[in-house]
């Protein structure tokens, strides 16, 4: 899905790590440099490590429930991410989302009924016969004898069992009351756990039911021994202070793990997986991109992305985080969508600096302007500098790069002529670096000097007529070049 990266040469100046490119091609991954040395000296960019770890006098008085720092992922790309409006997995595209789940690190994967289909079933026992390293497998089922007895003969470690507990699910879904419910579940969970596998039971709509009921029921599985609890926002209602109390709540009448699910139709679904794990629940639900019912669940990215600033540490030692991208153009490319451009970690935009004010602070100290360091993930950060916006600060790190010979009030006269021509058209890095080296060209052989404005767009237009000439570039042309410069054009009027 990403070009190769094109990555300038390292050239010892302390910002191998920088890259300083157009902010209109999509992020690529980072090429380690040969010999990495941060601007700052650090192994990694930033200077601190960006955490948040609230510890000391401004800790809050709550934070003994939290569990921002010990928590699992049940990833659910193969369960959740299969009722995505464009999603349809095959065997083969299920195993090897699955394998690239476990090789990141996820401590489990949640696949779909076998009750659903007689495909669903084949899956399903198929991807237990993987034999994953670190990832275990549990199916997701309705709580229902017919289903549990379908579920504990695939081969899974574990199963999931769903019941929709509010109003409107008991009156307009199953039609069940909680009396029913109960039973039910008791003797599903029952069932479940005489076959020596694990056993979670949730509430399907859990921020519309009644607190009273959600609690009896919670606390009779509990009982019963059942391994966890879930809470599921399947609606997108919750806020993460509402999330915050119930889990609290249910934290103080359960001793079993509490796992929780959210979905993003409010654009809560990250904020809300934080509040949960600060109020004590134990495992949180993601899918690759978020993707689920309607516009779907919290993503596994941006869960990363926010765990990153709670407890760097722990992220890094748990899971594979340079797989991240990877994982996630496998499965954009497995339903037919782009990776958001605003995407958490991956998205093209996410690791680029545009204003001149923002470039000079980020090439001085990448921690300035940025609480994730790109080189965790194995992506890049990226300077732009071919804008109106630009400074001459990133406009000398690029010099430097380009190993050319030029002052200070040289590089802020050839930044002028950057800032003159993008205000008329975004200027690509192929266009900056021409104009840059037509200047060094210019100063060297005497033909110009600073402030020659009218003189420098006459060497420029010199040079742009005889390169378009050449039989090298006429070459180029035919080969693609300008599909590129369009795909650029094009992301500029974006
Ligand atoms: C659904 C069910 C579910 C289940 C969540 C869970 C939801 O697809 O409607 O098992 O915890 O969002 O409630 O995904
Ligand atoms: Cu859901």
């Amino acid at each position: 899905m990403c070009p190769p990266a094109d990555v300038p040469p390292a050239n010892g100046n302390g910002h191998e790590e920088m890259v300083l490119v157009d902010t209109h091609e999509t992020a690529r991954p980072a090429i380690p440099p040969a010999n990495q040395t941060a601007p700052n000296g650090s192994s990694n960019g930033h200077s601190h490590p960006p955490t948040n770890k609230a510890k000391g006098p401004y800790s809050r008085a709550s934070d003994f429930l939290s569990n921002t720092s010990n928590w699992k992922i049940i990833e659910s790309t193969l369960r959740e991410g299969e009722q995505f409006a464009n999603a349809f997995f095959t065997l083969e595209t299920k195993i090897k989302i699955a394998k690239m789940l476990d090789d990141f690190g996820v401590e489990y994967i949640e696949l779909t009924s076998p009750a659903a289909s007689p495909e669903s079933r084949a899956h399903c026992e198929a991807i237990c016969k993987l034999g994953l390293k670190k990832t275990k497998i549990l199916t997701h089922i309705r709580c229902h004898m017919d289903d549990a007895r379908l579920a504990v003969e695939t081969g899974v470690d574990g199963v999931d069992v769903v019941i929709g507990t509010s109003s409107f699910l008991r009156e307009h879904s199953h039609g069940k009351d909680m009396a029913w419910i109960t039973k039910t579940a008791i003797e599903v969970i029952e069932f479940v756990k005489s076959k020596g596998i694990e056993i979670r039971f949730s509430s399907e709509d859990s921020f519309r039911s009644e607190l009273p009921d959600l609690l009896s029921i919670y606390r009779t599985v509990d009982k019963i021994g059942v391994n966890r609890v879930g809470v599921a926002d399947t609606v997108g209602c919750a806020d993460p202070r509402q999330v915050y109390d119930l889990v609290r709540t249910l934290r103080g009448v359960v001793s079993c793990d509490i796992e929780t699910h959210f979905h993003n139709d409010t654009g809560c679904a990250i904020a809300n997986a934080y509040a949960a794990l600060e109020a004590g629940a134990t495992h949180i639900d993601t899918s690759v991109l978020g993707i689920g019912e309607r516009n779907g669940i919290t993503p596994l990215g941006g869960l990363i992305a926010r765990m990153m600033v709670a407890d760097p540490d722990y992220v890094k030692a748990k899971y594979n985080l340079p797989m991240l991208r990877e994982i996630e153009n496998l499965v954009a490319e497995a339903v037919e969508i782009q990776v958001p451009f605003n995407n958490y970690i991956t998205g093209f935009c996410a690791f680029t600096h545009k204003a001149g004010i923002h470039a000079k602070a980020i090439l001085a100290n990448p921690s300035t302007y940025e609480i994730l360091n790109p080189s965790d993930f194995g992506m890049t950060r990226y300077v732009s500098i071919g804008h109106r916006l630009t400074g001459w600060n990133a406009v000398k790190s690029r010099v430097e790069q380009l190993n050319l010979n030029l002052n200070d009030e040289q590089v802020k006269d050839a930044t002028a002529k950057i800032k003159e021509l993008a205000d008329v058209r975004t200027q690509s890095m192929e266009d900056v670096d021409m104009i840059l080296r037509v200047y060094h060209t210019g100063i060297h052989s005497g033909d110009l000097k600073v402030g020659q404005s009218a003189v420098l767009d006459r060497l420029l237009e010199k040079h742009i007529a005889s390169r378009d000439s050449s039989p090298d570039r006429r070459e180029k042309d035919v080969n693609g070049t300008p599909a590129k410069r369009q795909r650029v054009d094009e992301a500029t009027t974006a």
